[in-house]
């Protein structure tokens, strides 16, 4: 798959996106990022990629010319490509999002930054709008490489185990149970000693007790549309949580 990716600050994509599993699957050629400076793009002497709000007001609006300029560079570089701009005021992204978008051959992302991008680019040129939450960033880079390393993953031979994308949270609507490591001690903590039993029936109903326990306590939301079992029931009357 590939991410084009439209900034001003292009040298903010470096080294995250280098490292981890990102970084070994454009090794491996499974995915290609490649970043545009939407300042290339700007026609004027001074490369201006923003203005002032037409009406007054404060701030910086980000023009449309270079960024259009670079859509239609990159439109003509290869096959039709989604172009999605990240902005506080879009949709919100979550993993179905992400699911979909991995099925797409190249995917255009443009970071919004300062009071916003011209609305006329928002409007006519591109697909969508994505926000990644309820808070605002002083841009959309952060945000692009959100949507760059959660699609990623779930892009065939990236983790290197198959199954592990779809056993995530969010594939299935509760949160991960607790998970450990040695050492079975550390200053003081111990691991729980049903993960030493070596009972894997046991040990599979501690963990989706706590799961439940955990999505009720953190995530009332995602607990609420559960569609509970007599033993999920059972799991979270019958546990003590011992809840700190
Ligand atoms: Cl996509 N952009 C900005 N600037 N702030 C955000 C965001 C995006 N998503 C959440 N906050």
């Amino acid at each position: 798959m590939i991410f084009e990716i439209l900034t001003i600050f292009p040298s903010m994509f470096s080294s995250p996106l280098a490292e981890g599993m990102v970084g070994k699957a454009c090794d491996r050629g499974l995915i290609e990022i490649r970043v545009h400076n939407i300042r290339d793009f700007a026609a004027d002497r001074h490369h201006m990629t923003d203005d002032r709000p037409f009406g007054g007001g404060e701030g910086m609006v980000m023009k449309p010319e270079p960024i259009v300029g670079a859509l239609r560079a990159i439109q003509a570089s290869g096959p039709a490509a989604r172009s999605i701009l990240l902005t506080p005021r879009g949709r919100m992204f979550d993993q179905e999002t992400a699911r979909q978008l991995s099925l797409l051959p190249r995917l255009v992302l443009i970071c919004g930054r300062y009071e916003g991008v011209d609305e006329r680019v928002e409007q006519y040129f591109t697909d969508d709008q994505i926000s990644i939450g309820d808070y605002v960033l002083t841009g959309g880079e952060l945000a692009a490489m959100v949507v760059v390393d959660s699609v990623s993953r779930l892009l065939p031979g990236v983790l290197g185990n198959e199954g592990s994308a779809l056993e995530d949270s969010f594939s299935r609507p509760v949160l991960e149970h607790p998970q450990y490591t040695r050492p079975r001690d550390f200053e003081g903590l111990s691991v729980p000693p049903v993960l030493l039993c070596g009972n894997h029936e046991t040990i599979r109903r501690w963990r989706r007790g706590q799961a439940l326990h955990r999505t009720r306590t953190r995530r009332p939301d995602l607990f609420a549309r559960l569609d509970l079992s007599p033993e999920d029931r059972k799991l979270l009357e019958d546990s003590n949580f011992g809840d700190r």
